[in-house]
Parts: C-alpha cells; sequence; structure tokens
C-alpha cells in the first residue's frame, strides 16, 4: 500500500512545486526607479500587486521615500543615503504615488495592477 501512495504523493510534490515556481516567476516582476537630484525617473512602468520597486538613489543628497496607495494605505522607506537602494513591493491594486518626506517637490505616480 505504502509503495503505491508514495509514488502519487512525490508526483504531487513535483507539479505542485513546479506551479508555484513557474507562477511566482510569470507574476512578480522587479522594476528599478532612480532617483537623480530631485525627482524621480519617470519610467512609465504597469506594475502589478506583488512586483517590487526597486529605487535607486543617484543623487547627492538623502531622501526617505513613501508611497500612498488609493485606500489610504502609507509605507514608508526610511532615509536613504546617496547610492543606497530600497525596496517596496506593492501590496495594493489602485492608483500609488510616491513622494518624500524631505522634498515634497519629488512625486511619481503608478497605477498597479490585480496580480491575476
Ligand atoms: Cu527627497
Amino acid at each position: 500500500m505504502s509503495r503505491n501512495a508514495s509514488p502519487r504523493l512525490t508526483a504531487c510534490l513535483l507539479i505542485c512545486a513546479a506551479s508555484w515556481v513557474g507562477g511566482g516567476a510569470a507574476r512578480a516582476a522587479d522594476y528599478e526607479v532612480v532617483i537623480h537630484h530631485a525627482e524621480l525617473e519617470e519610467t512609465g512602468i504597469k506594475p502589478k500587486v506583488g512586483d517590487t520597486i526597486t529605487f535607486i538613489n543617484h543623487a547627492e543628497i538623502s531622501h526617505n521615500l513613501y508611497l500612498t496607495y488609493e485606500d489610504g494605505r502609507m509605507e514608508t522607506l526610511d532615509t536613504q543615503i546617496p547610492n543606497s537602494t530600497k525596496k517596496a513591493v506593492l501590496h495594493t491594486a489602485g492608483r500609488v504615488v510616491i513622494r518624500c518626506w524631505i522634498h515634497p517637490i519629488i512625486r511619481l505616480e503608478m497605477t498597479v495592477a490585480d496580480a491575476s
């Protein structure tokens, strides 16, 4: 009995692992947005829920970016010194506004699509 159950379980695990890995790779993308002196690079990207945005500070000053989602939730990325990176995983569909606590002139807006 256990000789029959074991191959079936193994097959199931392989299929599950393949769909998880494959699905994950297809769903989640990684985008990079460069911060120049006092502006965020306009990328025109169209990210989805679960995608990651890496902010790269190429300015000679520190920034402190924060994301505001359409439902009002906010995420602050903390102080970002020159030549450092910060990552944000987009967790809600809809409009997201990215601004800097230190430099209110900095603003980038994007629309996050559903994951599916
Ligand atoms: Cu700033």
